[in-house]
């Protein structure tokens, strides 16, 4: 049987050169946490401040000139007679020479694939030294792109010569912290005659969705030597989620022989659904390995893993207006609701089975079935795809390629084929992965934005992984999953014998930057202006919540143009963009309390805007999803969760739009509609009140509207025009929150100062808000971590008209919070967007 024995402990860290300041140079080797990095070993040791506050970000750029050593002390057996003894790490990061004993095991190139290396020379008996040397990774990273060829990138240092995650040289949401160290678990493992090398599962339904599902178990097996090339028996068994039904099965591994493929079959499977349309069920695969009887050996090596049953298909097919891109799961079409991850960390070994939990929760909270493992980071720890699993967040997973050209030579080749194949491989059992994807806007890039015309055209670009390495990979390890070349892609569609450009609005994925970048969110020109098939990238700005961002930025004054706060924004002019979205909806805010508030409020309209109209346009429209879900810092970004992990206004927003049943008004053919989007498996049938108001509450016209939209389907009822003096168009539904469309910008002053009464009350774990409006109130919002960092408050973003009264639980485990109450409905804690109209009005 395979021993393992993990080698966490006993580390320390050394600079060996380079340019390190005198402090870190003298202190010599320092304890390091393995897996870990060497900011957080240098952070325990107090040699340098938290990264992530202030500008401590500019004081750290050296660590990436600096050349590292981690080393310990491994006493082990040395190997018996026919036994193996490997090294296994999981994860270095990135340019290093491992060894043990003096004795060189390996070079080390890539952060994304493991490394299996022979020790059995280096371990004479008594103690051996492990060391891990790793130089200078900004200066690694510059040396390869040499040697490879500069390559244009849209983003500082050459990320794109090394197989690292890209956004640790910095990104326009990330701080520049180029790691080093041992990221991923390190272990020992001896063993004899042969171990299990890979095993994939791969689940296949030969009479379609409605019928059996067949597990192909794939099991490859490392023979210890030429002599142990003796037969071998592979078995599996499979255990029903509840554990009573058992398929088992089992194969011989022929003599000389390396792999063999068990087949269970499941004749009538309990299926994985994503949450909002079944359950989550996952059977129990385990997998031995078992030696010769004769020999009396037993089972050699153990596998095990959850597995869920589910037919996968993304429809690519083409129609009366371009080219599908739907994914549709047990034979059901899906809009996927659903937002871009990025690394939860800069350092994420911190990133433990419990945040992944966290997150996931928090998209599953916000409605969300999609998260997008966005391609300039990394493939995640099987912690994240098992809580995405048993969530039912289903994953569209990238290859790790973002917004720069990457050469296609040897050594980056090699390196991406291995890492292909060997995450590929990993992520098989995992239900909840639904697409791999072959890069982030680099195709576009190419083709439509010039990213690269600066090159020579000979040079390669990167097309060679995405139309052929990649694909062929997945076909090969996985051919269960769907393949895209990239994001955004027009998915081959011609017109006329002309190829579409990648970022078509009616064929295959759309990254809509242009609202953000250059334009406002509302209007033709705001995300309305088109009707994508699917939208796998757009976003807006906000700042982080007030408690993460007292946090981390210390300015006096604090401002959006404040030193420490401008490194913790790294958007290409990212204050004019946020004041751009201020200046077409609000007034001029008077304080930065007010600014904060109001740019968060923007976030939070302009994603609820695109949310409902995409949503609006299913099932043309497949999916929506959002940059992004959340940061690696504490960060002004486009992230709904905060660096710390707080909700912005903006989760409220995309949790009201991501409702299973959604009552949202939108423009159809130059008029009014109310559409009632249904992703329920019940009809929604339903009498809508639609009501027309006045800045003072009068009701100037009400009518009422039937609405039956059949299960998954949408329902859209014309609208007659709005009465003079129309402020608000409202529509109520039993089943479906308030639609709401404000027909003037906060800026034009005709919303109401508003009046409110509040009561307040401790209540079971947190405050209890009774909130009556007496005038109208929009986007009503109780700011509960100004007065708790970890309160968090049940909804936000409601309007109100006068004499409405709305019930909000901010839940607290401040017993000092709760002592007080009435600092939840505090000025600026208890606010609305007409505080900053009377916030104007005052400074006039
Ligand atoms: C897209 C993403 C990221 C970026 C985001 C915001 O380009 O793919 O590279 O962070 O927009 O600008």
């Amino acid at each position: 049987m395979v021993t393992r024995m993990t080698l966490h402990d006993g580390w320390t860290l050394t600079s060996t050169g380079g340019a390190a300041p005198a402090e870190v140079a003298a202190a010599g080797a320092v304890p390091a946490t393995v897996p870990g990095t060497v900011h957080t070993d240098l952070l325990d040791a107090g040699l340098i401040p938290d990264p992530y506050l202030d500008r401590n970000e500019e004081l750290l750029t050296w660590t990436g000139r600096t050349d590292w050593r981690y080393r310990r002390a491994l006493v082990a057996a040395p190997p018996e007679p026919g036994e193996r003894v490997d090294l296994v790490l999981e994860g270095v990061d990135t340019v290093a020479v491992v060894s043990a004993g003096g004795t060189e095991l390996a070079r080390t190139a890539n952060m994304h694939r493991s490394y299996r290396l022979d020790l059995r020379e280096a371990l004479a008996g008594g103690e051996t030294e492990l060391v891990v040397d790793l130089p200078a990774q900004l200066t690694a990273a510059e040396q390869l792109a040499e040697q490879l060829g500069p390559r244009p990138n849209v983003y500082p240092h050459p990320f794109n010569a090394v197989r690292k995650m890209a956004c640790n040289f910095g990104w326009d949401w990330g701080p520049e912290l180029i790691t080093a160290g041992l990221w991923r678990p390190v272990r020992l493992e001896r063993w004899r005659t042969a171990r299990l090398a890979r095993v994939r599962p791969l689940v296949t339904f030969p009479d379609g969705p409605t019928g059996a599902a067949v597990v192909s178990v794939h099991v490859d097996v490392e023979r210890a030597s030429v002599e142990a090339s003796g037969e071998l028996r592979a078995a599996a068994v499979l255990r029903s989620p509840a554990g009573t039904v058992t398929v088992r099965h089992g194969v011989p591994v022929l003599a000389g022989e390396s792999s063999a493929v068990v087949e269970l079959r499941v004749e009538d499977p309990q299926l994985w659904w994503p949450h909002g349309y079944g359950e989550q069920p996952l059977y129990a695969l385990e997998v031995s390995l078992e030696g010769a009887q004769d020999a009396g050996e037993g089972s050699l090596d153990e596998w095990s893993s959850a597995l869920g049953l589910r037919h996968l298909v993304l429809d690519t097919g083409a129609d009366e207006i371009g080219t599908r891109f739907t994914f549709v799961v047990n034979g059901q079409p899906v809009f996927a609701k659903g937002a871009n991850w990025i690394p939860d960390d800069c350092f994420p070994h911190r990133v433990d089975r419990a945040r992944y939990d966290r997150r996931v929760d928090q998209a599953k909270r916000a409605g969300m079935n999609l998260l997008r493992v966005w391609g300039g980071g990394f493939y995640e720890s099987d912690d994240f795809y098992a809580a995405c699993d048993e969530a039912g967040v289903m994953v569209w997973q990238d290859f790790l390629f973002a917004c720069a050209a990457y050469g296609e030579e040897e050594p980056q080749r090699g390196e991406v084929e291995a890492e292909a194949r060997e995450n590929v491989a990993r992520l098989v059992p995992h239900p909840s992965l639904v697409l791999w994807n072959g890069c982030n806007e680099n195709i576009w890039g190419h083709d439509e934005l010039g990213w690269f015309d600066a090159a020579p055209p000979e040079q390669t670009w990167g097309a060679g992984f995405y139309d052929e390495l990649l694909p062929a990979v997945v076909a090969e390890v996985d051919p269960t999953r769907p393949y895209s070349a990239g994001s955004p892609i027009s998915l081959g569609a011609q017109v006329d014998g002309v190829p579409v450009r990648p970022n078509h609005p009616d064929h295959g994925t759309v990254h809509e930057w242009e609202v953000w970048n250059r334009r406002d969110y509302a209007g033709p020109d705001g995300y309305r202006g088109e009707v994508p098939r699917f939208a796998s990238e757009f976003g807006w700005q906000g700042p982080p919540t007030w408690a993460t961002l007292t946090r981390a930025v210390h300015d006096e004054p604090l401002t959006p143009t404040s030193p420490s706060f401008l490194v913790h924004q790294k958007a290409e002019d990212g204050g004019a963009k946020l004041q751009r979205g201020i200046d077409a909806h609000l007034p001029e805010p008077t304080t930065f309390e007010a600014w904060h508030w109001a740019t968060q409020l923007v976030q939070a309209r302009a994603l609820a805007h695109g949310l409902q109209h995409y949503r609006s346009w299913w099932p043309r429209t497949a999916g929506a999803v959002l940059w992004q879900i959340n940061d690696c810092w504490p960060v002004t970004s486009w992230a709904a969760v905060d660096g710390d992990g707080r909700l912005k206004p903006l989760w409220y927003a995309v949790r009201a739009s991501f409702a299973d049943r959604l009552l949202t008004l939108q423009p159809r053919e130059g008029a009014p509609a109310l559409v009632a989007v249904n992703d329920t498996a019940q009809a929604w049938t339903t009498t809508a009140t639609v009501r027309w108001v006045a800045p003072d509450g009068a009701v100037l016209a009400s009518t009422e509207v039937v609405l039956e939209a059949g299960p998954r389907a949408t329902a859209t009822a014309p609208l007659p025009a709005a009465p003079a003096g129309t402020l608000v168009v409202v529509a109520d539904a039993e089943g479906a929150a308030r639609a709401v469309d404000f027909l003037a910008e906060d800026r034009e002053g005709l919303l109401p100062v508003p009046e409110l009464d509040v009561t307040t009350t401790a209540a079971e774990g947190g405050v209890a808000l009774r909130v009556t409006a007496r005038t109208l109130v929009r986007d009503l919002a109780v700011l509960a971590d100004k007065v708790d960092p970890a309160a968090e408050v049940s909804d936000m973003l409601l309007t109100l008209l006068p004499g409405e009264a709305v019930d909000l639980l901010v839940r607290t485990a401040d017993p000092v919070a709760q002592a007080d109450p009435d600092a939840f409905a505090a000025p600026g804690v208890l606010v609305s967007a007409g505080d900053l109209v009377r916030d104007a009005a005052a400074a006039v």
